[in-house]
């Protein structure tokens, strides 16, 4: 009902009157009074006027779910429930809280701000209100639980593809899960699963893009490491926009992965790499070392050539620097 409420003042440019709408939507005057005052409360601004009626003059700068829906343009992603909240810890946090009481595959979760949000290894992730994209997508995917790190590497290709179309800034994915530009971070990815043995139960994918964040707003230890796509590319850059392009690459990528594997996706994430080809240093749990990334095998690992012979790096246990 909000949404056909929404729908009809955006397709309206002058006034329309509380009885023309109820009769539309064939509801009483004080039931669309009602969803009017909760829109106001959403941040639409929703002018009222006692003769003419309603008129909408701007959509808020909010991940609302009603701007979404009519924006996506997928087949699964988003399809599932989007969860929106305007502050939370972690939307990780609640997509694996929604996936464990099992929600439908597509599920997403969204916030303006996060208060506990997370990077690997219990690191933190700044979040921002309505400056970044923070969100969550459940995925149940039928590939075998070693193929898990192959699902952060396809969600890299997809939100590089989407912030190079909407931003057109040349962006690249650092491996395994960022994405930079100009060497400062844009983007983290947190892949998190629920398997048995042989088979996944549910992956939540968490995407943290910073987007309207002015680099003097980033925390001083981040200011020199982070960055965000307004400021790479010089001017505000829609989240709505990015937020649906990010959701249709992701969607578009996950069902030929589903029906084909990961050729696909190991092949546009070598051509977008600024890993490989660089010097880099390898910090392990137990051993540290430096080589050249020359590749990705077809597990998604890194494989280093060292003077002792090629080493291989599964996802999740190193971080890497390029070399000094
Ligand atoms: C990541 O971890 O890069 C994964 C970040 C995933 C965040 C999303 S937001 C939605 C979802 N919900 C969550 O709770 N998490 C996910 P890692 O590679 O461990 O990098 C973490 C490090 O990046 C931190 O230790 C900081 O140095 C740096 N960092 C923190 N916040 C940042 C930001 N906004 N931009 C750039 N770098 C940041």
């Amino acid at each position: 009902m909000r949404d056909k409420i929404l729908e009809l003042l955006k397709s309206n440019e002058s006034y329309l009157s509380g009885e023309d709408i109820s009769r539309r939507m064939d509801v009483s005057r004080t039931a669309i009074w009602k969803h009017i005052q909760a829109l106001k409360q959403e941040g639409y601004d929703i002018e009222s006027h006692p003769r003419l009626g309603y008129r909408l003059r701007q959509i808020p700068d909010r991940l609302l779910p009603e701007e979404i829906r009519p924006r996506l343009n997928t087949v699964k992603i988003g399809r599932g429930g989007i969860h929106y909240f305007s502050e939370v810890a972690s939307t990780n946090n609640e997509a694996k809280k929604l996936a464990a009481a099992g929600c439908a595959e597509g599920t997403i979760v969204l916030a303006e701000a996060q208060n506990g949000g997370r990077g690997r290894l219990s690191r933190g992730w700044f979040s921002p209100f309505a400056r970044g994209i923070w969100l969550s997508v459940v995925l149940r995917p039928p590939f075998s639980p070693q193929e898990a790190p192959k699902c952060t590497m396809m969600a890299a290709v997809a939100v590089n593809r989407a912030i190079r179309r909407v931003a057109g800034i040349e962006s690249g994915i650092k491996w395994p899960n960022d994405i930079l530009c100009g060497g400062k971070k844009l983007v983290g990815i947190l892949t998190e699963m629920s398997a048995e043995m042989d088979a996944i139960n549910h992956i939540v994918i968490g995407i943290g893009m910073n987007v309207n964040i002015a680099p003097e707003d980033f925390p001083p230890d981040l200011a020199p490491i982070a960055t965000s796509l307004a400021a790479e590319a010089g001017k505000p850059v829609s989240r709505l926009e990015l937020l649906a392009a990010v959701l249709a690459e992701l969607d578009k990528i996950y069902q030929h992965a589903t029906a084909y594997g990961f050729g696909e996706v190991l092949q546009r994430w070598r051509q977008e790499s600024v890993t490989l080809g660089q010097e880099v240093t390898v910090l392990g749990v137990s051993k540290q070392f430096s080589g050249l990334a020359v590749d990705i095998d077809e597990d998604g690992a890194l494989l280093v050539k060292t003077p002792d012979g090629i080493e291989k790096v599964l996802a999740g246990d190193v971080s890497i620097r390029p070399k000094q």
